[in-house]
C-alpha cells in the first residue's frame, strides 16, 4: 500500500514533468485506472482513446493498453512522443493476422471491402479500406451493405459472425479470436443465470455465440457500461475482461457485478476473465516507461503510417 503511493506519487511529477498525459483502457487493473483519473488522463475504450489523445494538448502519450492502441496514438499523432509501460502487451488478435497471410486473403477477393478490428498491426490497417472499434462495426457494416459492398472481415471470427448476424452482410471472415472472450462458456453461464434469476447479461461480442445468444445486453465495453446503469436489474453477469468491473463499480456503487464463468466442469482457462497483456501494464512498469524512454517508444515508419491513417480517418470521421 505504502509503495503503491510512492509509486503513484512519482508516475505523478514525472508526467508534469514530460507535459504527459497517461491514457489508459477499461481492461487495465483499477490502480492503473484510478490514477488515470487522478492525474487529467483518460480511461476508455480504444476509440475513445484515440480521440482522446489526439485532441490532447501532451507533447508525450503514455498509453495502458496493449501495443495496436500505442501504434493508433502514434499513427494520429506523429508530432507526439508515444510511450507504453512494455511493448511486449499484444494482443492475441494482432498476432493472429499476421500481414503476409492477411494481405494474401485480401488480394484474392478483390472485389470486397476490407474491414479491420482495431486489435491489428499498422501493416494491417494499412492494407484495409476501413479500421472499425466494437463500438462501431455494426454501423459501419450497415452502411458499406446498404450501399451493396462485400466485405472481407478481420481479425475476431466473433465479433464478424455477430455482426454478420445483425445486418445480413456479406462477410468472409477470418479466423481469429481474443483469448479471454473466446474463454467464456454457455453451459456455466445457464447454470449462473439459474443461481442469480434477477441478473442481466451482459455480453462483449468478441465471445462466442453461444454466450452471445444468452445475453440481455450485447456491445462494446463502453456500450456494456452503459447498459450496467440504465438496466433496472442490481445484479449483472458480465462476459469481458473483469477490469471493466473498476468502471461500473464506480458508476453503480450499488449494484452488485459478477464475472461470467470461463471454462465449465473445473477445466482451466488460460486467462480467466483477464487479458495478460493489458495486466502488463503496472505502475512499475509506467514509472520505468517515463524515466527512460529507450525501449518503452512506439515507431511507425512514416509510409506505414500514411497508409493506416487512411481508414482510421475514415472511422473517425464516421463516428463524428
Ligand atoms: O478486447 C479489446 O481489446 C477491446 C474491447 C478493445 C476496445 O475496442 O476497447
Ligand atoms: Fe486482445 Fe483480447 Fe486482450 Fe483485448 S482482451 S487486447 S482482444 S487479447
Amino acid at each position: 500500500q505504502h509503495e503503491t503511493a510512492a509509486y503513484k506519487q512519482r508516475i505523478k511529477a514525472l508526467l508534469q514533468q514530460h507535459n504527459a498525459a497517461l491514457v489508459a483502457h477499461y481492461y487495465t487493473d483499477p490502480e492503473i485506472q484510478a490514477l488515470a483519473e487522478e492525474t487529467g488522463g483518460c480511461v476508455s475504450d480504444s476509440l475513445e482513446m484515440a480521440r482522446f489523445g489526439k485532441h490532447h494538448a501532451a507533447d508525450t502519450l503514455i498509453v495502458a493498453g496493449v501495443r495496436f492502441m500505442g501504434e493508433t496514438a502514434k499513427i494520429l499523432s506523429p508530432e507526439k512522443t508515444i510511450l507504453m509501460p512494455t511493448l511486449e502487451a499484444t494482443c492475441s488478435l494482432d498476432l493472429g493476422c499476421p500481414v503476409d497471410a492477411f494481405s494474401a486473403f485480401c488480394d484474392q477477393h478483390p472485389d470486397r471491402v476490407v474491414v479491420v478490428y482495431a486489435n491489428t498491426s499498422a501493416a494491417v490497417k494499412a492494407r484495409a479500406d476501413w479500421v472499425v472499434t466494437s463500438s462501431i462495426a455494426l454501423d459501419v457494416v450497415d452502411f458499406l451493405d446498404s450501399q451493396g459492398k462485400k466485405i472481407i472481415w478481420g481479425p475476431d471470427k466473433h465479433l464478424g459472425h455477430y455482426v454478420q448476424k445483425q445486418t445480413g452482410a456479406d462477410m468472409l471472415l477470418w479466423d481469429g479470436a481474443c483469448i479471454v472472450h473466446d474463454e467464456f462458456k454457455a453451459k456455466a453461464l445457464v447454470e449462473l443465470k439459474q443461481q442469480y434469476p434477477d441478473a442481466a447479461v451482459l455480453v462483449h461480442p468478441e465471445s462466442p455465440d453461444s454466450v452471445v445468444q444468452l445475453a440481455d445486453a450485447v456491445g462494446s465495453t463502453s456500450q456494456l457500461i452503459k447498459a450496467s446503469q440504465t438496466m433496472a436489474n442490481q445484479t449483472f453477469i458480465v462476459a469481458t475482461d473483469k477490469g471493466i468491473f473498476y468502471k461500473m463499480q464506480q458508476q453503480e456503487p450499488g449494484k452488485t457485478f459478477i464475472e461470467a464463468p470461463t471454462g465449465g466442469n473445473g477445466a482451466t482457462c488460460r486467462s480467466c476473465a483477464h487479458c495478460p497483456w493489458m495486466a502488463m501494464n503496472g505502475l512499475q512498469a509506467i514509472e520505468a516507461a517515463l524515466v527512460n524512454k529507450t525501449g518503452h517508444e512506439i515507431f511507425v515508419d512514416d509510409a506505414l503510417r500514411l497508409k493506416a491513417l487512411v481508414p482510421l480517418d475514415r472511422m473517425l470521421n464516421f463516428a463524428k
